[in-house]
């Protein structure tokens, strides 16, 4: 069985990925400007005519778009086609703010179902694995842009959304659920539950996880590589863009391949929105080249990261972006120390604690204070009430040394953080409530 579900474009030279880019960036900047408002509108003030963009390589004279766009066109305003072409919709909440309503054609789904299948091809499932999908159905793009991917290869489907976490665990073993898709902090969570229940990874059959949607961190993957029995990818993508598998992890477990053939990938200075050279960090910003309904032009995700063109021993040409470390306004800022909760989360990980923790930051009298709360494992629990403070210390000295962070730390006892079954809630900024 091939590992590439389309290996004449995942494997194809650059230039042939470039002039693919080229073609289908000019088309699309036409498209936008005769059928979007808001495109021309920009476009038309910038003085840029559909015309000068000629190739990829002039993608940097258009205008950014932001998600306030999103909401200022809300419902329809950004459809490129009339409604009656869309045959699907879904919507992103996002933590703050108006929901943003994005479209698809039935040529974008296929897109859709095609981008998702290569992720699954490249972690080695075929027709003959049982796909279990517990990210949410609805709105949220996660439960069916793995459907539509699971479906495209012919695998067995196993639509079971998120949450009643003991069911999800006796449909695994029922019914011998090969790959799991979820979020990561969901994939612990369920790890979790099949320990409580007295089983281990080889009463189920799981080889391989898919899981996105939040950023995570290699000590993280570990954890739940060891609690569940398998392989961890990662898969990345957002609701703007087309949702799931805009970018994918191959068997190397180093990044994540953007499709390059419907997305054309840039690193911005979000300061000066000047595109930096690959491997510089950071904001990732994407162009939409072959949707129909719903194309995004440089898109700002607020997602940090970098990307490399370095020869991936999985074959495939496709540029590579790093996990995202984070979202730029997921940045914490702490007395001048900006931090992101993932690096927090390393530095747990690292110490042998398993990524339940909790962020909490405030301001007394004018200051900035953050107190980290940790999980202590079964095992230390007990071990420990003399060690609490020592092990409190052990982890505000990590802290101080490699962030250069202050913090308060409190041990928690096990299972006393809340559980998530979709994105985790890793930061209660309190200060939000002062402002
Ligand atoms: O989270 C789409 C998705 C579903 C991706 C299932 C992967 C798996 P949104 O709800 O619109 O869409 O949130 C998009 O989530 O801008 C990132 O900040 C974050 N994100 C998504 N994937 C990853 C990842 C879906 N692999 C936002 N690592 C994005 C880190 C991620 N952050």
């Amino acid at each position: 069985m091939s590992k590439y579900f389309q290996p004449e474009i995942e494997t194809a030279p650059v230039e042939q990925l470039r002039a693919i880019q080229d073609e289908r960036l000019v088309k699309t900047v036409k498209h936008v400007y005769e059928n979007v408002a808001l495109y021309r509108e920009r476009m038309d003030a910038a003085g840029i005519k559909p015309e000068d963009i000629t190739c990829a390589a002039d993608l940097y004279k258009l205008p950014f778009t932001y998600k306030q766009d999103l909401r200022d066109t809300y419902p329809y305003g950004m459809m490129a086609v009339p409604m009656t072409d869309v045959v699907e919709l879904h919507a992103s909440s996002g933590t703050t703010g108006k929901q943003i309503v994005v479209g698809y054609t039935q040529n974008d789904l296929d897109v859709w179902a095609d981008i998702v299948a290569r992720q699954l091809y490249a972690i080695g499932a075929d027709k003959d694995d049982y796909v279990h999908v517990s990210y949410g159905y609805g709105l949220f793009t996660g439960g069916f842009g793995l459907h539509l991917g699971a479906q495209r290869i012919g695998a067995t489907t196993i639509p079971v959304s998120s949450g009643n976490t003991t069911r999800q665990i006796t449909i695994l073993k029922d019914f011998g659920s090969t790959v799991l898709c979820c979020t990561p902090s969901y994939a612990l969570y369920i790890g979790e539950t099949l320990e409580q229940m007295g089983l281990s990874p080889d009463d189920i059959s799981l080889k391989a996880g898919i899981f996105g949607a939040e950023p995570w961190t290699e000590g993280m993957r570990k954890d739940i590589e060891k609690k569940l029995g398998l392989k961890a990818y990662d898969i990345y993508g957002l609701t703007e863009i087309m949702g799931p598998g805009v970018a994918f992890e191959c068997e190397e477990q180093t990044g994540m391949h953007v499709n390059e053939d419907h997305f054309i990938v840039e690193i911005i200075d979000p300061d000066t929105g000047e595109v930096l050279p690959e491997g510089a960090e950071g904001e990732i910003v994407f162009s939409c080249i072959s949707k129909e309904a719903f194309p995004l032009l440089r898109y700002r995700t607020r997602d940090i990261g970098v990307l490399t063109r370095k020869k991936c021993s999985c074959g495939r040409t496709f540029i590579k972006m790093s996990k995202p470390r984070g979202r730029t306004d997921d940045m914490l800022i702490i007395r001048g120390v900006n931090v992101f909760p993932s690096q927090i989360e390393t530095v747990l990980t690292q110490l042998g604690y398993s990524a339940n923790y909790q962020l909490i930051v405030d301001r007394v009298n004018n200051t900035d204070t953050l107190e980290v709360r940790v999980e202590m494992t079964p095992e230390m629990f007990s071990d420990a009430v003399r060690n609490i403070s020592a092990k409190e210390s052990e982890i505000r000295e990590a802290l101080k040394s490699l962030l250069g962070l202050s913090a308060k730390v409190k041990l928690v006892e096990p299972q006393t953080i809340e559980r998530s079954i979709g994105k985790a809630v890793r930061v209660i900024d309190n200060r939000k409530l002062h402002d």
